[in-house]
């Protein structure tokens, strides 16, 4: 049975990928964070679904800051693939708080890789680094690939290309196999409540329940290439199952604006969006990305992925997902499951 190691289990995409995993036979070690709260909301249906002699989860304490911790897991775990999905994801809030940011993303991507690479001998292990498209900020060049030049344009971005470099390094220099999914937004119903798609259909949501009258949010012409978390994990697994580690870019190849997310999901349950929504500037970033736009031409030729999920569908998924939280019946709307 093979073995992988997920740091950020608790988050959107260690979710699915940990789903995805156990599907495929893997054993699934994840790394949590002690919490007063609990933050294991995205795994529990996985874990409740075990029967006592099939725990093919376990989840282990730590932090992606602590190398010492890292060490042991990664020793006495012996994975055959380790994930590093873990980091402060929100660029917003990498203006507020840079130097945490930097910590998790930058130096603790650094610090699970040397774990890896001092631990495991680099014949029996595989690494994966969540890279973003990020990294090419607000680019010259459009739609991005592997060859467009980094220009980051947030300190989450900066944190991103420093754990890419050392990515890369760590192959060349050790034969470590070692690669960075340079992956666009990728949305789902598990997606955090303050990234915009998902404050946007949790929103919609409120205003339906009556809990709310308007929808605060700040740049409405930005674009992004919009995929579904689900499908993207699936890309991450099919890069560890090359000869050879690499770089990848995934994305859908379609860019959309915010208001062309606000137009499809307040169009689902037949309102117009423009009645709802308010521009706070509080919420407008210091440098906000114009636009994204991905060209994965690559990972379609050489891993063989691409999307299957369309923009119509995931905002659908998103909106049906967040009327049931508010115990809203989605067919009342004329929205089918
Ligand atoms: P997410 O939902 O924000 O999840 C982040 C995960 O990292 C959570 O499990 C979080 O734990 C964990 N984490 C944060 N700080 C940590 C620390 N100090 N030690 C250990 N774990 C820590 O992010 P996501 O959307 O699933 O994205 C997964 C990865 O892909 C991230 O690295 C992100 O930067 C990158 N990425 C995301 C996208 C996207 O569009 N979603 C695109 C490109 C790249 P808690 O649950 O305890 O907070
Ligand atoms: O913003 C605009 C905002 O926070 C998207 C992370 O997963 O993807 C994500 O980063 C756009 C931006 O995602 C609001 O200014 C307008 O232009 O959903 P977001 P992001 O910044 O693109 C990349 C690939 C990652 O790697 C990151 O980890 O929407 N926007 N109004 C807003 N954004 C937010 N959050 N909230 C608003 O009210």
């Amino acid at each position: 049975m093979k073995k992988a190691l997920i740091a950020g289990i608790t988050g959107q995409d260690g979710s699915y990928l940990a789903e995805f995993l156990l599907k495929k036979g893997y054993q699934v070690h994840g790394i949590i964070r002690r919490s007063s709260l609990g933050n294991t909301k995205r795994l529990d249906h996985v874990v409740q679904n075990q029967t006592l002699d099939e725990r093919n989860l376990m989840l282990h304490y730590g932090d992606i800051t602590d190398s010492s911790r890292l060490e042991k897991l990664v020793g006495n775990i012996r994975p055959d693939e380790v994930y590093n999905l873990a980091a402060q994801s929100h660029v917003q809030v990498s203006f507020n708080e840079p130097i945490y940011t930097a910590d998790v993303v930058a130096c603790g991507a650094l610090k699970i890789l040397e774990a890896v690479r001092s631990n495991l001998g680099r014949e029996t292990v595989r690494f994966y680094q969540a890279t973003s498209c990020e990294i090419f900020g607000n680019s010259k060049i459009s739609p991005q690939n592997e060859e467009t030049p980094l220009h980051p344009d947030n300190p989450y971005a900066c944190g991103k290309v420093f754990a890419f470099h050392n990515v890369r390094l760590y192959r060349d220099a050790y034969g470590l196999h070692a690669s960075n999914g340079i992956l666009f937004n990728h949305e789902s119903p598990r997606r955090g409540e303050t990234f915009v798609t998902r404050k946007i259909t949790r929103g919609l949501a409120q205003i339906l329940a009556g809990k709310e009258e308007k929808l605060f949010l700040g740049n409405l012409d930005a674009k992004r290439d919009w995929g579904h978390a689900r499908d993207y994990v699936e890309a991450m697994w099919l890069m560890l199952q090359q000869p050879l580690g690499g770089d990848y870019v995934i994305a859908t190849g379609e860019s959309k604006t915010v208001k062309n997310f606000l137009e499809v999901a307040f169009g689902l349950v037949d309102l117009n969006w423009q009645d709802y929504v308010e521009i706070d500037p509080k919420l407008i970033r210091p440098v906000d990305v114009d636009s994204f736009i991905g060209d994965s031409s690559r990972a379609r030729t050489m891993l063989g992925w691409s999307p299957r999920t369309s923009f119509l569908e995931l905002t659908r998924e998103m909106v049906i997902r967040d009327l049931q939280e508010e115990g809203l019946s989605p067919d009342r709307y004329g929205l089918k499951i």
